[in-house]
């Protein structure tokens, strides 16, 4: 192995420390690491030029994805200071200088991140790194001594140093020793670091206090539904079955102790509520269904859920709201923003701040401990999670996170239907239910249809709803015959309109489109 070589493993394995290690004391602390405060300031610059990226928006998976991609790149760049730092040995301490402030550069820009802790841990990854770095390249001096006759070619090389074998044999062992710690370190810092956050997200869900029974609750009956078909997705989503959308590269830990609401803004009286002071409210429950606008025609980023919270409107009448204010944006700890307008919100449907979700208290990936639902709105102008703030303003004043990221502002839930059943691209031949749900949310679903292999279209049996906040399950059974066959699925909304068969994107406000399933029998 060539000295390069090893100097590259050196400058990797020495940013592999430095990273491993500085994940601890935020993982320790709570909030942003330095990579997440950096891999959230891409997610920020470049979800909006990213349109495909976007438009998935942060899938747990993209999340994993972008995480990784930040660690790559800096193992990269590793490789390059390694030997770039054996002919100028200052290239090393001046790589891990900038690295320590491009992390806390990004961490000063993250709400989530803790300013003192991002500055230490900075300064203990920098440090790490040079150290591991330059124990590394000292071993490689004696055989750059060896190779390289004039003892002034090189700098490393300027030291007088001993060209025995046995020094030689000594330094190979030593670079193999520090290279096993520093993977060490990096493969230790991170695990620890992991197992630290995911033990704090398990102590803070078993710790959340439980809610109070809710004052009014949809009728059960309502909510049993006539039919169930293997495979249709249920009238009601288990919490952990629940889509989840956000932007946060790690979950935010809210302590429901410290936590505060605060009312802001072209209001009366401005605020600040406790989660205690909320949760003694008079609460409600309402089933609502939500959905992403990054759904694709035929996707699962939607579901239905019952909140549990304070109507928005009781919040607002005591703050009350001017009528010159246009605009009520929700922010969360994250920095993360969604504004609607006012009207919207206080039109009479479901506009809740939400406290729980199926019966128990939000779940931190829901946006414990407060997020707002307002019913017939896409999440990413209304559905603001681990809210801090709800402030009063103008549709000119402010945009919300994804406004300037190419998303519309204005965003009401589309009419859709989803075909869930068949499943399988192969289905045998008899009596045969074909399923789904359809959605408009407070405009309700009246009508569903199907449509055979461009037959007639076929009015499909719907479920029960609790109201029309919600989705609606459908179900048509038909005698399959063997073949290739497709299906379509269309609604009409309780207003009589029917779903728009015109095919759009997600961006800029949301997919439309019939969504069509193929299918063999045999
Ligand atoms: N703080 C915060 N709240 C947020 C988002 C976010 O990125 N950050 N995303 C929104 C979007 S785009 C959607 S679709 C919904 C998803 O809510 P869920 O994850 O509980 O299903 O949350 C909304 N609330
Ligand atoms: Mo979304």
């Amino acid at each position: 192995m060539t000295t390069r070589t090893r100097a590259s493993i050196a400058g990797v394995v020495a940013v592999a420390a430095a990273l491993g290690i500085s994940e601890l004391p935020t993982a320790a602390s709570g909030g942003s690491s330095l990579i997440t405060a950096v891999g959230g300031r891409f997610v920020d610059r470049f979800a909006g030029s990213l349109k495909d990226f976007a438009v998935r928006t942060f899938g747990t998976g993209d999340k994993a994805a972008l995480v990784i991609g930040v660690v790559v790149v800096a193992l990269l760049i590793g490789a390059v200071i390694g030997p770039q730092s054996l002919r100028r040995r200052w290239i090393g301490a001046a790589a891990f200088g900038a690295f320590a402030l491009l992390g806390v550069a990004c961490g000063f820009a993250d709400p989530q991140a803790k300013r003192l802790v991002i500055i230490g841990s900075a300064i203990l990854a920098a440090s790490v790194g040079i150290v591991v770095l330059y124990a590394m390249l000292r071993l490689l001096e004696p055989a750059m001594a060896a190779k390289v006759k004039a003892p002034t070619a090189a700098s490393v090389a300027a030291r007088p140093m001993d060209r025995s074998p046995g020094n030689r044999t000594a330094s190979r062992r030593g670079f193999l020793v520090w290279t096993g710690a520093g993977t060490a370190v990096a493969v230790g810092g991170a695990g620890v670091s992991r197992a630290i956050r995911s033990d704090r997200l398990t102590v803070a869900v078993r710790n959340r206090p439980a809610l109070p029974a809710p004052a009014s609750t949809p009728a059960p009956g309502l909510i049993a539904q006539p039919f169930s078909v293997e495979g249709l997705t249920p009238y009601i989503v288990p919490t952990a079955d629940f889509y989840r959308i956000d932007t946060a590269l790690i979950v935010p830990q809210v302590n429901p102790a410290t936590w505060k609401l605060k009312i802001t803004g072209m209001v009366d009286h401005p605020f600040e509520v406790t989660l205690d002071e909320l949760a003694a409210m008079e609460l409600v429950e309402q089933p609502v269904t939500i959905a992403c606008v990054s759904n694709e025609v035929g996707g699962d980023l939607i579901g239905n859920a019952i909140w549990r919270g304070v109507p928005l409107k009781k919040l607002l009448d005591r703050a009350g709201v001017h009528p010159d204010a246009t605009q009520i944006v929700g922010r969360s700890v994250d920095g993360f923003t969604a504004g609607f307008p006012t009207a919207v919100g206080l039109d009479g449907r479901t506009a809740l701040l939400a406290l729980g979700m199926n019966g128990e208290p939000l779940t931190s990936k829901h946006g414990y401990p407060a997020r707002l639902i307002i019913a017939g709105l896409y999440g990413y102008v209304s559905a603001t999670k681990w809210l801090s703030e709800i402030k009063l303003t103008t549709l000119d004043a402010v945009d919300g996170y994804w406004i300037p990221r190419g998303w519309a502002k204005e965003a009401p839930v589309k009419t859709e239907s989803r075909i869930d059943v068949p499943r399988s691209s192969r289905v045998s031949s008899g009596r045969t239910a074909v399923a789904g749900v359809a959605w408009a949310p407070t405009r309700g679903i009246s009508k569903v249809e199907v449509q055979l292999d461009s037959g007639d279209w076929a009015v499909a049996k719907l479920g029960a709803v609790a109201s029309s906040d919600t989705w609606v399950q459908w179900m048509y059974e038909w005698d399959a015959k063997p073949g290739n066959h497709v299906i379509a699925v269309r609604a009409t909304d309780g207003t009589g309109a029917p779903q728009t068969a015109e095919q759009a994107d997600p961006a800029p406000d949301g997919a439309s489109g019939y969504h069509t399933r193929r299918f063999a029998v045999s």
